[in-house]
């Protein structure tokens, strides 16, 4: 156990009692992982490529590093290479040992979980390498330097090879390797498309910095649906962020419209583009980390652009008199990412996502205010476009205003009443309830018949899908399919949405593995992104895991949830009787399983898989929806076409 081998009884004798600081240090990361990485769930487990990957990050900041490689080997560890200065190896005077030791042993404070402290770099961040080498089973690496390669090996934060030198480079750049321990995580299982959302991120936060990913693992060679590699460097920054996440919009005018400006070490980039929707997609960060909360950035975006929009109908008059646009209306049909850096940088907020320096608003305030007022005396004809919507916006959110309440007085909403397709649990709490929500009627009866109905409740889906795309709030309470979701769940939508309302802390979406299934599972997270975000960005919602096979050998039946697994299952099975006939099926539908089957395999907590949906996720779903849903018909047929040969595939 790694715990003994970090007690103190097995230090003294070798460590000095610098060193024995150094590992309370290191033992403090795996006694609580959560307070370094936030959990030792999946989402912990890729914290660790970021917290490596950040490091490569700041030196690219620095201006030293144009590359940067992440791949998953087989095995599922990690390498990060970059072609920066390659970490310093020279000993330190004040501790003796060589720098490189001291940035994977010593357990730094400052960046985004502790305040102030040392800093490795002059960069913004990285200063997690102590706590990925703490947290990993083994980590090996290499510095390419002075014409030399060093190397250095660690054992869950201990040394297993002192720094050496191994060879000869030409080149320099620092390359880590590490295997997350898994005694501290409950899956080591890394998610390929997590880790390229977030590096898609950071290319665009990054402007001209090429960021690989590729993936390795043999698992996932022969299945093409799984895109193994990708290469990512946009010269354009946070326009290109922008017109990406717009891709299958309709825009309002040509250009993005970018702002740029900076007050002593602070910077705020900030660009946008309107589309003909109603939706509202803002995107920020704070030295390149996402907050999803917010914080002074936003609002003073938002004020400015509130303002700026006001100031510029006063005076071309398309605002009447005392006519004014709300900061809602401005917002509507807008696609933005704001993008601060700032050397001091305090998170708030639930989950630390919220950025706190005032100072911040005053910036971004100030820079939209001057370059936005500018842009539009420059561009007349966008200026009136963007009002012209704000207009329509304003007069549309009265008419809705009227529609739901007329709506809710006929339908009783507020009484409490629940929908006829919910089946309720018991228990009352919150905190303690999950809802199933299940489309067709034959899973929803599996479903009702498996659950533990103290404190599982399941509500079928079903009638039209509503085009969201092109609804306003009025149209989504009426709407069959989903005001029946609105109702079981209690919290409302859109600015009216209160968590503390949430019946239910647990929402699982359970979907068949099939182009049905995806159609659901993107409607509805496009749902909760744009008119319940919280609860996405309190890990609310889920997604269920359904098994893909049926493994029999004479009584004994085993699921599995992957063709990896299926394999290794039926090989256990099969033991060292290689004549054993082991009968694999695979599962149509949930409709296709009986509620026993249904309990332990999808719903039982003790041993079924959720996956948690990420704001990451919810935007996937929210560019998809509007590309099932645009108008233009080209990227529609090809996700078709895509997605069908996915189906095929399964069925193979
Ligand atoms: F996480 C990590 F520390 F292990 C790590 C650091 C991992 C990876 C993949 C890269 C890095 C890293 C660190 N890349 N580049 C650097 N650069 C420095 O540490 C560095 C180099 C030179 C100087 C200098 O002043 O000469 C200063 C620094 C901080």
């Amino acid at each position: 156990m790694a715990d003994e081998i970090l007690s103190a009884g097995a230090v003294e004798q070798e460590y000095g009692a610098e060193q024995i600081q150094v590992l309370e240090g290191l033992e403090a990361v795996r006694k609580r992982p959560g307070m370094y990485i936030g959990s030792t769930s999946a989402s912990g487990l890729h914290h660790l490529v970021y917290e490596i990957v950040d490091n490569s990050i700041d030196e690219a900041l620095a201006g030293y590093c144009t590359e940067i490689t992440v791949t998953i080997n087989e095995g599922n560890t990690i390498t990060v290479t970059d072609n920066g200065r390659g970490i310093p190896v020279d000993i330190q005077p004040q501790t003796g040992r060589p720098a490189l030791e001291v940035v994977f042993t010593v357990l730094h404070a400052g960046g985004k979980f502790g305040g102030g402290g040392y800093k490795v770099s002059g960069g913004l961040h990285g200063v997690g390498a102590s706590v990925v080498n703490a947290l990993s089973e083994w980590l090996t690496v290499r510095v390419y330097k002075n014409g030399e390669i060093y190397e250095m090996k660690f054992s869950r934060g201990h040394i297993t090879q002192e720094m050496k030198i191994v060879g000869k480079t030409d080149k320099t750049g620092t390359e880590v390797t590490f295997a997350p321990d898994p005694e501290m995580f409950d899956t080591v299982h890394y998610d390929y498309e997590t880790l390229h959302t977030r590096m898609r991120e950071q290319a665009f936060l990054n402007a001209g910095l090429r960021i690989t990913i590729r993936d390795d693992r043999a698992e996932s060679a022969d299945k093409d649906e799984i895109q193994r590699f990708e290469s990512m460097r946009y010269e354009g920054g946070i326009r290109e962020y922008v017109t990406w996440l717009g891709k299958n919009k309709t825009a309002l005018h040509e250009d993005v419209i970018y702002m740029q400006g900076s007050k002593d070490d602070a910077t705020a980039e900030i660009a946008l583009q309107y589309n003909d929707g109603y939706n509202e997609l803002l995107v920020s960060f704070a030295n390149d980390i996402h907050t999803p909360e917010g914080g002074m950035h936003e609002t003073g975006f938002k004020t400015a652009l509130t303002r700026v929009l006001n100031a510029y109908g006063a005076k071309s008059g398309m605002l009447k008199g005392e006519e004014k646009v709300s900061g809602e209306d401005c917002r509507e049909g807008l696609t933005a990412v704001i993008s601060v850096k700032l050397t001091d940088a305090q998170f708030e907020g639930q989950t630390k996502a919220k950025l706190g320096n005032a100072y911040i608003r005053t910036l971004t305030d100030n820079v939209v205010g001057a370059k936005l007022t500018e842009y539009f005396e420059e561009h007349p004809a966008t200026a009136k476009a963007i009002l012209e919507k704000a207009l329509t916006a304003n007069r549309a959110r009265e008419a809705a205003r009227k529609a739901r309440e007329a709506v809710r007085n006929k339908t009783g909403l507020e009484s409490g009443g629940m929908p006829e397709k919910l089946k309720d649990c018991n228990e009352k709490d919150p905190a303690l309830c999950e809802i199933y929500i299940v489309e067709g009627d034959s899973a929803a009866g599996s479903a009702n018949q498996g659950r533990d109905s103290r404190f599982q409740a399941v509500l079928a889906m079903w009638g039209k899908m509503l085009n969201v795309e092109k609804a306003r709030a009025d149209k989504i309470y009426k709407n069959d399919k989903l005001a029946p979701v609105i109702t079981a769940l209690g919290a409302g939508i859109g600015d009216e949405f209160n968590l503390e309302k949430l019946r239910y802390h647990k929402i699982i979406i359970m979907a068949d593995a099939d182009v049905d299934g995806s159609h659901i599972r993107t409607l509805l997270l496009t749902f909760f992104f744009r008119y319940m975000r919280p609860l996405i960005e309190n890990g609310y919602v889920y997604s269920a895991v359904p098994p893909l096979y049926k493994l029999t050998r004479g009584k004994t039946q085993r699921v599995a949830y992957s063709d990896a697994e299926r394999d290794q299952i039926s090989a256990e099975m099969r033991g060292d009787n290689p004549n054993a006939k082991i009968d694999i099926s695979r599962y149509k539908g949930l409709g296709e399983m009986n509620k026993e089957e249904l309990w332990e395999t999808t719903m039982d907590p003790e041993k079924r898989t959720l996956r948690r949906i990420t704001m990451g996720d919810a935007i996937e779903a929210d560019k998809i929806f509007s590309l099932l849903m645009g108008e233009e018909v080209e990227p529609r047929r090809q996700w078709i076409e895509t997605n069908a040969r996915y189906v095929v595939n399964l069925d193979v």
